[in-house]
């Protein structure tokens, strides 16, 4: 037995103080720690309710459950959060100002805190799934940011889950980049090379206890694909598929990124279903419930990834067959999963959603409506900008077709024109590739737009002459505005 000492999560929760910068372990949401947050925010609550402050910044590799972002929201006990969450509670909380936070790409999280850019670390919490006293942890279903956490707080707690096998050791490999000027080539030449460790080493003097907790990840079920959706992913791979036959793509395919989210996990099922794609690799952050169910079917031959982000059904079918994914599955910190050398040098094929585009190819997927925070950048700028080609997909419409996906000017831009190659919705497929703002415009309003709202935006093209990107000052805006007053675009 190791002689960490087995705690109680409140007694874990105890240790931390107002101001305290926390970093957890996890990522959409998986690997979240559970126990320990949740007994955080019952600290935040009594304080608060003695008029004590209590509040703690929050760093963590993406979304986490209910029990960490959301408890602690509820319980206003949030400093400041980075990086991208998808909680309903801490989304208010934040569009409120009561939690205020700074959306960055996942990529860059882990090197700005080695970097010194961003609060200091005082406490990591780490989910493990097994642990010894010389401090070597396996890790759960997420990587995240946890190596360079462990490396950097003060104190470390663990939270031993037990709905995750021992045997997980071998799926992950652990690996930190050095710092400039010192740093080298990251030696990962195609999705399936390991390069680090199984397991992550503490020092175990910072490991102030462990906690045991038996809740199972908090991943949400994804909606059943419905016709837009299996629209928009035959659309992905009908593109795909001419790309090959055009030798634009080579024939033995490229690695697929793919976004995270119901559209995502309906395209993925897509590319499986098209048989003029042939089995394909994954370099991706997060491994969905589509890519398992493809690699049984032998469509995906491997997935690289930070997370297992699954169904529970899914996550004990995965683990009644470990031996089966072991040898097709890596998870790895973000900074590896989402690096853009990499990216580069393995020429992804990335496929990101977008919460709304302009006409012109420029790419909004955090801002609704430009002022309200959706979930953040996540690993969509990570991939698009340095993609052998970027796709971004949208259903043409929202809210029942009230809103159109398209507009002439993004009221939030997160992925410019110079990033976004194709631009894909039920519709169609507009390819962007060596086109001029107005080819790229009509290209979009022809192939992608809602028929609603065609003759819209073509009209908002003749509102302005001689321009080379023919914006209006006066108009840009004016399908926002509308939606705005009258709940319609129209
Ligand atoms: O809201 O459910 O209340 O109706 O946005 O939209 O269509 O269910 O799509 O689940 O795939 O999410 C961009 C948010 C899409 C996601 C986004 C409303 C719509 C609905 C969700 P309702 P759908 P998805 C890898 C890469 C950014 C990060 C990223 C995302 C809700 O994909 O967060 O790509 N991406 N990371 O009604 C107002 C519009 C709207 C709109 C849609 N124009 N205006 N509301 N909605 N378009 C992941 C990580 O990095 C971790």
């Amino acid at each position: 037995m190791s002689s960490i000492k087995t705690i109680s999560a409140a007694q874990a929760a105890s240790y931390i103080n107002n101001g305290d910068a926390v970093g957890f372990s996890g990522f959409t949401p998986a690997g979240s720690p559970k126990a320990i947050p949740t007994a955080i925010a019952h600290r935040a609550e009594e304080l608060h309710a003695q008029n004590q402050e209590f509040k703690i910044g929050i760093y963590t590799g993406a979304s986490t459950g209910d029990s960490l972002d959301g408890a602690l929201a509820r319980a206003n006990a949030i400093l400041f959060r980075t990086p991208y969450q998808s909680n309903k509670d801490l989304r208010n909380a934040l569009n409120r100002g009561d939690a205020p936070y700074f959306d960055m790409h996942l990529s860059h999280l882990a090197q700005e805190l080695r970097y010194g850019f961003l609060p200091r670390l005082k406490f990591a919490v780490i989910e493990v799934a097994d642990y010894n006293e010389n401090g070597e942890v396996v890790l759960t279903t997420g990587v995240g940011i946890s190596p360079t956490i462990a490396g950097l707080a003060e104190y470390v707690i663990l939270e031993h889950n037990t709905t995750h096998p021992a045997a997980l050791r071998g799926f992950h490999d652990i690996y930190e980049p050095a710092d400039p000027p010192a740093r080298r080539e990251i030696p990962v030449y195609k999705p399936s090379d390991r390069i680090g460790s199984p397991i992550l080493k503490i020092d175990p003097k910072k490991i102030l206890g462990v906690v045991e907790c038996s809740q199972p990840d908090e991943v949400g079920g994804f909606t059943p694909t419905d016709q837009v959706t299996e629209q928009i992913g035959a659309n992905v791979a009908l593109f795909l598929a001419g790309e090959i036959k055009a030798g634009r793509i080579p024939k033995e395919f490229l690695p697929i990124q793919s976004g995270v989210g119901n559209i995502a996990n309906a395209v993925l099922g897509s590319l499986g279903a098209n048989p003029d794609i042939p089995p394909f690799e994954m370099f991706t952050e997060v491994i969905q419930d589509a890519v398992i169910d493809l690699m049984y079917e032998g469509n995906v031959k491997f997935a690289s990834g930070c997370s297992l982000t699954v169904s529970n059904e899914i996550l004990t079918k995965i683990y009644s067959d470990l031996e089966f994914f072991r040898s097709r599955i890596v998870l790895r910190p973000q900074e590896i999963s989402n690096n853009p050398e990499l990216a580069r040098r393995m020429g992804l094929i990335t496929i990101n959603t977008a919460l709304e585009a302009d006409i012109f190819g420029n790419v909004n997927s955090t801002h609704v409506l430009g002022q309200k925070m959706m979930n953040g950048i996540g690993g969509s700028g990570d991939f698009t900008r340095n993609a052998y080609i970027s796709i971004f997909t949208t259903p043409s419409t929202a809210k029942g077709g009230k809103i159109s996906s398209f507009v002439p000017m993004v009221s939030h831009l997160d992925h410019s024109e110079h990033s976004v190659k194709v631009m894909i919705t039920e519709h169609g497929i507009a390819d962007l590739r060596g086109k001029s703002p107005i080819q790229r415009a009509t290209a979009i309003i022809e192939n992608c737009v809602d028929a609603e709202y065609k003759q819209i935006l073509y009209d908002y093209l003749k509102l302005t002459n001689g321009a080379h990107t023919p914006q209006s000052l006066k108009s840009a805006f004016e399908m926002h505005r509308l939606f705005a007053e009258t709940g319609s675009m129209k």
